[in-house]
């Protein structure tokens, strides 16, 4: 730092996950530095787009005098967010972390819990009103070990209100780092239609809170029971900046609307995607909501309108008895088909998230599952295991019964290993339960099954529900390089030659015609709006 000014040049770092390539950045790196005092530069890496070792990352710092670095992680990538953070500091380089799990266990980034000291400072909770006061203290070297939000009367966190929101330079941003399109396929993509040389899923958050308090979920303990949300207008002008930023580089940028349950007011909800339609804001959209709130016509049909593709959905499992044990009774498993039903009206597909390992499954329970999800309308399922992060009511209840095996399961990550013992299963059951279930969702047969079984959708939602499969598949099976994606695209050669002999014929069909004419298959090629409306009636 120089003495006149304090200016600090800042890394904020997020360690790869050690499994997959994440499809999207994680917004509170972009949000923090939005947030940094203006008298600092602040750089953005995230480990899961640009693999770095820590003896390249602590070179990086060195060679940038980058004085104060920030980490953050949840709890699954902290053993490696540690290793990092250790190697900056023997470097001599200051280290603060922050987000969920050193929220949930500050003793052990600060190492009073008899292990190594890890950080020279963490930030509890949401760190949007400490971060310039921690960024501050550092460039005057006068850090403080803990930083956290003001309490009130009660003594619970005052949370950030979100408005104003911060302004996040989307337009901007360089970020290239996360394209999704694998580098040797870019020349290629960037002719087919409006451009798809460039992929970005971008997130943004439109509220905080969520009151439901699931078992498993740290989130209601984290951001609190009080639901806030930003004015509808700063969401749909940081919608309009990136959608214009689409249009200018002639690429493709989707949204992740990253709240916990989007339509947890369902009437704010309808009042935001009328004003995302009415500003003609619409970008492709994936959100998380839970499926009681999916009963209601009009608010699907507004979804489907204002941009809606995806729609994550926690089913986490077909057995009542499960969810009643997780306190999550609220989402009910018979309603689950007529949900999805409801969406793919509106040519919206569902993600659906399952848990495995709870108290009631047995062996066999993926073939169960696998039974109720293949005979819905196809999807994108996703499959994990019930697991105990640190504060969370599961992890008392495991703990206080005695049965974790892993304790600290973070600090000896294995993926897709339990740490704790299921009541009616062992803990290698479950393992394998979780591979079966990722190999039968995603193989080339089931592929060509889901895609045959939507055969009555426009020709450019399948592709996407194809291509959106091998993505997916890449959550669980490692897919990082050319001869792996190679591999894939060999296996599903018949359902891709099928689409693509379809695609092109319709395609020349449309070419052939008036232009001036609205016809089905203009809105078979653009996957037009207009369709959607057809189908729905
Ligand atoms: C988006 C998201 C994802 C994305 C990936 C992350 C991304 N690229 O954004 C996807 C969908 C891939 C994902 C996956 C998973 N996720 Co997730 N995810 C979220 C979600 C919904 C939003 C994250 C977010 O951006 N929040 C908004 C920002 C503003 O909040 P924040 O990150 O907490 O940051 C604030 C503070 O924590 C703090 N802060 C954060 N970092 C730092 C760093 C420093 C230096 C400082 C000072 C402050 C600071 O400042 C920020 C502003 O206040 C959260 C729930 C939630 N609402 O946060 C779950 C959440 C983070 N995920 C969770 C989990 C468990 C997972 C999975 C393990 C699930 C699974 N079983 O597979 C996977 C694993 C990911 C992987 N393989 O890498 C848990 C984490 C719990 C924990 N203790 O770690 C959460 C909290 C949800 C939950 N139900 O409990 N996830
Ligand atoms: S509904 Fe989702 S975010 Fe809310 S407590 Fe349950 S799992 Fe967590």
């Amino acid at each position: 730092m120089t003495a006149e000014n304090n200016f600090m040049k800042i890394l904020l770092y997020n360690p790869d996950n050690g499994v997959t390539r994440n499809f999207m950045p994680h917004l509170w790196m972009f949000l923090l530095q939005s947030l940094t005092p203006k008298e600092h530069e602040v750089v953005l890496i995230d480990g899961n787009a640009k693999a770095m070792s820590e003896a390249e990352l602590v070179q990086f710092c060195k060679a940038e005098n980058v004085e104060l670095v920030g980490i953050g992680a949840m709890t699954r990538m902290v053993a490696r967010a540690y290793k990092f953070a250790d190697a900056l500091r023997d470097a001599g380089i200051k280290v603060v972390m922050g987000g969920p799990h050193v929220t949930e266990c500050p003793d052990e980034a600060l190492g009073k819990d008899g292990g190594k000291r890890h950080a020279d400072a963490v930030a509890l909770g949401e760190a949007d009103e400490t971060w310039a006061l921690m960024v501050g203290d550092a460039a005057r070297g006068e850090l403080k070990e803990i930083y956290q939000p003001q309490t009130d009367a009660k003594g619970n966190d005052v949370k950030p209100s979100l408005q104003p929101y911060p302004h996040i330079p989307w337009e901007t941003l360089d970020l290239d780092q996360f394209s999704l399109v694998p580098s040797f396929m870019r020349g290629f993509m960037s002719k087919l239609g409006d451009g798809w040389g460039k992929f970005f899923v971008v997130p943004i958050e439109t509220g905080r809170g969520c009151p439901y308090g699931c078992e498993f979920c740290t989130v209601t303990g984290f951001f609190g029971d009080s639901i806030r949300f930003r004015t509808n207008e700063s969401v749909v002008e940081e919608l309009l900046r990136l959608k214009a930023r689409a249009k200018k580089e002639k690429g493709q940028i989707a949204v992740f609307f990253i709240d916990d349950n989007l339509a947890i007011n369902k009437k704010r909800l309808k009042t935001l995607l009328k004003d995302i339609i009415a500003a003609g804001a619409q970008l492709p959209w994936v959100a998380q909501i839970s499926a009681n709130l999916l009963n209601d016509e009009e608010l699907v049909d507004l979804i489907a309108d204002a941009g809606g593709k995806w729609v994550f959905i926690g089913m986490e499992s077909i057995d009542p008895a499960n969810m009643a044990d997780v306190n999550k009774n609220f989402s009910k498993p018979g309603d689950y088909q007529a949900v999805l039903d409801r969406l793919a009206k509106r040519n919206i597909y569902a993600i659906t998230s399952f848990i495995f390992g709870m108290d009631n499954d047995t062996p066999g329970v993926a073939d169960r599952t696998l039974e109720q999800v293949n005979s819905w309308q196809p999807g994108l399922p996703v499959f994990g295991q019930l697991t105990p992060f640190p504060s969370t009511p599961l992890y008392t209840r495991l703990e206080k019964a005695g049965r974790m095996t892993r304790p600290k399961h973070w600090l000896e990550f294995a993926p897709f290993v339990m740490a704790h013992t299921p009541l009616k299963m062992t803990i290698e059951e479950a393992r394998k339960e979780t591979l079966h279930a990722w190999q039968m969702s995603y193989s080339p047969e089931r592929n060509a099954e889901a895609i045959a079984a939507i055969k009555d959708a426009p020709i450019g939602y399948r592709i996407g529900h194809l291509v959106a499969r091998f993505f997916f598949r890449g959550i669980y099976f490692p897919q990082m390089n050319k001869r792996a994606w190679m591999k894939l695209l060999f296996q599903n050669r018949r359902t891709i030659l099928s689409l693509t002999r379809e695609g092109v014929s319709t395609w020349r069909a449309a070419k052939r015609k008036p232009k001036d004419k609205f016809s089905d298959d203009d809105a078979v090629i653009e996957g037009n709006t207009e369709h959607k409306t057809e189908v729905r009636a």
